[in-house]
């Protein structure tokens, strides 16, 4: 499934050649990235999607009732975009990282408006996406207004599925225009009293890029987490706790307040950015409280 609005879905063929499709009941919820099974439609209506095959991987959020909501599925990298403008957050940077490893696929950083550069350094965005250098993740600096650093994405993406993800307004949906000319997609300007994006983007879609690989342009955020298991390790979610956690003196270690870890060992000596572990443990006190509100 390559888009789909309600439950209008847009599906290609092994040939390439798109169809208009509905889902069979209103049970299916096909998501972008979706392997579908589905019949053409008789005379003028539209073809019927019957089944969604099995998922390799899922991005998930929880949705209002805390319940888990799929985003995207079959998806192998996740590109995570920011921007000085709307205002850098780290924090939903931090937590898409943790949605990658959860989901067991590639992540990179992509810090876009690097035209913007005297923003940049006000905001401290390049020491921050530095660390995420030192933590193990490709970052890319790129302009999509000029075109400049996009070129590093064709070459991250080829041979697989990826997803755009990020706040509202960093330049996804600019970013596909960079790369397949073809696409065309709507770009919004930020609102002029708040900064924040407008979510110009309302529906995930699918591209094929020229020199190979397919991105999925989704719709920006204000907020992100992934969906939660009570009983999940969040630890493996930050890829620079993996090698000093194996020094912890408890193998169960959770890095909070148990004596003897070597985590916040590496905190104390500089080797773990304060500010990561600081996101690490609130992800944690997030997940702690979802056995009193299941909303969180
Ligand atoms: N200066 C500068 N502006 C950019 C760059 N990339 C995107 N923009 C601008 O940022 C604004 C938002 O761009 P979009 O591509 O719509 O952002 P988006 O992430 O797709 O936003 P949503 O669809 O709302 O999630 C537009 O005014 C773009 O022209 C860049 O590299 N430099
Ligand atoms: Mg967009
Ligand atoms: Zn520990």
């Amino acid at each position: 499934m390559i888009a789909g609005y309600g439950r209008h879905l847009l599906v290609e063929d092994e040939e390439g050649n798109e169809f208009k499709c509905v889902p069979r009941g209103r049970r299916l919820r096909v998501v972008c990235g979706d392997q579908v099974l589905w019949i053409p439609g008789e005379h003028d209506s539209p073809a019927i999607v019957e089944e969604i095959l099995p998922r390799r991987t899922t991005l998930t959020r929880p949705d209002r009732r805390g319940r888990e909501e799929v985003l995207a599925a079959n998806v192998d990298q996740l590109l995570v975009v920011c921007a000085p403008k709307p205002a850098f957050d780290p924090f939903i940077i931090d937590r898409y990282l943790v949605a990658a490893e959860l989901m067991g696929v590639d992540a990179a950083v992509v810090c876009n408006k690097q035209d913007l550069d005297e923003l940049a350094e006000a905001q401290d965005m390049p020491g921050i996406c530095k660390q995420y250098e030192r933590a193990g993740y490709p970052v890319l600096w790129t302009s999509a207004k000029h075109g400049t650093g996009t070129e590093q994405i064709v070459d991250l993406v080829k041979g697989n599925t990826n997803i755009l993800v990020g706040q509202s307004g960093v330049g996804k949906s600019s970013i596909i225009n960079a790369l397949v000319p073809a696409a065309d997609v709507l770009v919004g300007r930020l609102s002029h009293g708040s900064g924040e994006g407008r979510h110009t983007t309302t529906a995930s879609m699918l591209h094929h890029l020229p020199g190979g690989g397919d991105l999925i342009d989704s719709p920006g955020v204000r907020d992100y987490a992934p969906h939660l298991e009570r009983t999940q390790d969040l630890s493996v979610g930050f890829l620079e706790f993996r090698q000093p956690a194996m020094d912890c003196h408890f193998s169960n270690c959770r890095h909070l307040e148990e004596p003897r870890c070597a985590v916040k060992a590496a905190v104390t000596l500089g080797q773990i950015s304060k500010r990561r572990y600081r996101s690490y443990v609130m992800l944690t006190r997030r997940q702690e409280n979802l056995n009193q509100d299941p909303a969180l």
